[in-house]
């Protein structure tokens, strides 16, 4: 064969260009300045100021959630403070009948979703009943093992495409949990089969003390779509209203029938990794803490709202004193709630107990009534 004949593939032009269709989708600068009309999503000014009440609340609840921690009133904690854009906004984009599958860092959305606050605080302390979502609270569990939602909400998804439903599943992880094969796996089934799911990737930055420059080559993790032939963009995730019409944008596709969606959140974490001992110091310099307190959600969209005289300082406090009303009562309600006994976890593990278990479930039984 003549070598004039063989199509040589300039690979490097192409992958070039494909981390370059990737640039970040914004829409407010960090001045709070639209710099993207066309891109606003259509949100009336209650939904607008619904959004900043939401976003100042959780803030609010992870800074009670963090004391809490420490004063050894609750147990496993993933902060969230700086991801309230990904966070927030994503699920504010969502339908009642959608289904969250949210990781250990996404109670906040699930709380937005309807599980009641001392349900949250359980579920830290280990406890099953907060694992119980009320019924109607379309949500599973947070998943602690990495990226294993991405399969389970594709299977939510499948179903909901088989019972004709307009809704939509969405999972989240970190950008660690885009180096899973779990990841892969869930995106690439969904795709041929045309699941309405919304994929999101919280890029923090680290997974744990990894970089995500560690963790892959490809220069973004949205473009990860184009393997899997779906849709893929990165956004600003301190952007609120970016997040927000991405993923609203991604559930009218799915619905659509157009098939699921990776979005990937430029993001970060002010604090720890988790309550359990990480000292984020070690891997990440002042400076760069800096960099990204500027571009805060939080002050982006307060800026955004007060040049429209939408928002105020005492409306703030409003918000700030109804969380820490809130958070009082639930903790009280979880301390309240019944101690965990091992007959709880036995009989909450199966539908059907399994024999073996009820010869244990009768010994422990008879202990836990004297
Ligand atoms: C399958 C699996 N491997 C390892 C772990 C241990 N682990 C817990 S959190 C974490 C880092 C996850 O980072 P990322 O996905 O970026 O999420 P983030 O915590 O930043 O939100 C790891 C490796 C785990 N929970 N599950």
């Amino acid at each position: 064969m003549k070598s004039e004949s063989v199509t040589v593939v300039n690979a490097k032009k192409q992958f070039d260009e494909i981390a370059l269709q990737f640039e970040t989708f914004r829409i407010l600068n960090e001045e709070g300045v639209v710099i993207n009309e066309d891109a606003m999503p259509d949100l009336t000014v209650e939904q607008l100021k619904e959004l900043m009440r939401r976003m100042v609340y959780t803030r609010i609840l992870d800074e009670r959630s963090i004391s809490l921690n420490r004063q050894g009133r609750l147990g496993f904690y993933a902060p969230t403070a700086g991801q309230e854009a990904s966070q927030i906004a994503s699920q504010f984009a969502l339908e009642k009948e959608d289904f969250i599958l949210p990781g250990y860092r996404d109670v906040p959305q699930i709380i937005w979703h309807g599980l009641p606050l001392y349900q949250a605080f359980l579920f830290s302390r280990g406890h099953y009943h907060g694992n119980q979502m009320p019924e109607g609270v379309n949500c599973l569990a947070p998943q602690i093992i990495i990226g294993a939602q991405y399969i389970q909400a594709t299977g939510v998804a499948l179903g909901f495409k088989k019972r004709g439903k307009n809704s939509v599943a969405i999972a989240y992880t970190g950008d660690g949990g885009a180096s899973q094969g779990d990841f892969y796996e869930g995106m690439n089934f969904a795709g041929a089969f045309k699941a309405p799911v919304i994929f999101v990737v919280q890029n923090n930055g680290y997974a744990i003390s990894t970089p995500v420059e560690k963790q892959s080559a490809a220069a973004t993790i949205a473009q990860k779509a184009v393997a899997v032939g779906i849709a893929g963009v990165q956004v600003d995730g301190m952007d609120p209203l970016a997040v927000y019409a991405a993923v609203r944008d991604a559930r009218e596709r799915a619905i659509k029938g157009k098939g699921p969606t990776l979005i990937e959140t430029l993001t970060y974490r002010y604090g720890p990794h988790t309550m359990s001992g990480d000292d984020p110091t070690r891997y990440r310099t002042k400076e760069i803490d800096n960099e990204w307190h500027d571009v805060d959600p939080l002050v982006r969209f307060r800026k955004f709202l007060e040049a429209k005289g939408l928002w105020n300082e005492e409306e703030e406090k409003k918000v700030i004193e109804q969380a820490k009303e809130d958070i009082k009562a639930a903790i009280q309600k979880a301390d309240q709630y019944p101690k965990q006994k091992v007959t709880d976890l036995i009989e909450n593990m199966y539908e059907k107990m399994p024999v073996n278990l009820q010869e244990q479930y009768e010994i422990y039984k008879e202990k836990e009534s004297k």
